[in-house]
């Protein structure tokens, strides 16, 4: 399986899922950094461009509706409704979909999208943190920090229920790759759910080859699809400092880039998205660069 040449580029300038304002201008900087004509000279065709941006005046939700530790909810299950059923189109369509975020929360729409399509989905997923929070757990109220939990069935009844299929994936399908800051509900549902999880000590300890290599053969043999969720904060802060919450002792530059490349030279990936670049944070673009960067060997840009 490798990646078609026709790509269906969504642009979710979204960013109310996160703490602070900015992620929404994500899409525009990476584009702006040059992402269409990169992925056209490596000769892929993106003729399925397309922008979701929050849509004004939302229709109140039911007043029954309990929406406790879950800020902009409303926002965020609009944006997300809508993110589903445009995922769901392009593949429908044959296209490989790349998302191009706007905060994580975003996540939450993309998966939802791709669940129809696939029995065992599978989702690798590259983050300084596991986004595993529920309501109950969340220390923020953030909801870019519980867009993996729900995708697990576990969060807001109205967000588990997009696109109707719950939950979205298994906690048996999932590789969570540059972890260092989890909270402690969090860490308790990865060890009960058994969730494979790489942590900057996994990758100090053993090496990024190896644990790409360990996290593609497990993943492949038991999905027909692979969903790639890769947040920028996965990269230490000293390569990506333009993003909400940057955490210290991430991925080094070249870490980050193999894992691209072994991921592009394995053929398993189905579908991709890059979020949480925030232009507002960034040092001269340094963020949006590498996230083009980080895009373009994914997609087999080499070396030599
Ligand atoms: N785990 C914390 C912090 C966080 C999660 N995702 C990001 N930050 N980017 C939370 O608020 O859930
Ligand atoms: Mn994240
Ligand atoms: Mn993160």
């Amino acid at each position: 399986m490798s990646i078609p040449p026709k790509i269906a580029a969504i642009r979710v300038n979204f960013d109310l899922g996160a703490g602070r304002r900015g992620a929404s201008h994500g899409p525009n900087a990476i584009f702006e950094a040059g992402l269409l004509p990169t992925l056209q000279q490596m000769g892929y065709s993106v003729d399925h461009v397309s922008d979701l941006h929050l849509t004004e005046n939302l229709p109140p939700l039911d007043a029954q509706v309990d929406t406790t530790n879950l800020k902009y909810f409303p926002e965020v299950l609009n944006i997300n409704t809508r993110l589903a059923q445009q995922l769901s189109d392009v593949v429908t369509q044959d296209y490989f979909p790349l998302v191009i975020g706007g905060d994580h929360s975003i996540a939450i729409g993309t998966i939802a999208g791709l669940a129809g399509h696939y029995k065992q989905l599978g989702v690798i997923w590259i983050d300084a943190h596991s986004d595993l929070n529920s309501p109950e757990t969340s220390p923020s109220g953030n909801i870019h920090g519980m867009s993996l939990a729900v995708s697990l069935g576990i969060g807001h009844p109205l967000l588990t229920q997009i696109n109707g299929i719950s939950p979205k994936v298994k906690p048996e399908n999932i590789v969570l790759i540059g972890a260092r800051s989890l909270d402690e509900g969090e860490k308790k549902l990865i060890r009960s759910l058994g969730i494979k999880c790489y942590t900057m000590y996994d990758i100090d300890r053993k090496g990024m080859a190896l644990v790409m290599q360990e996290a593609i053969d497990y993943i492949k043999i038991r999905t027909d699809g692979v969903h790639l969720s890769y947040d920028v904060d996965s990269i230490d802060p000293t390569e990506a400092p333009g993003t909400g919450t940057t955490v210290k002792g991430g991925l080094q530059f070249r870490e980050a880039h193999l894992a691209m490349e072994m991921l592009h030279e394995a053929g398993i990936v189905t579908s991709a998205e890059f979020v949480e670049v925030n232009p507002l944070l960034d040092e001269s673009n340094k963020t949006s660069e590498l996230a083009l960067s980080l895009i373009s060997s994914f997609f087999g840009d080499q070396i030599l």
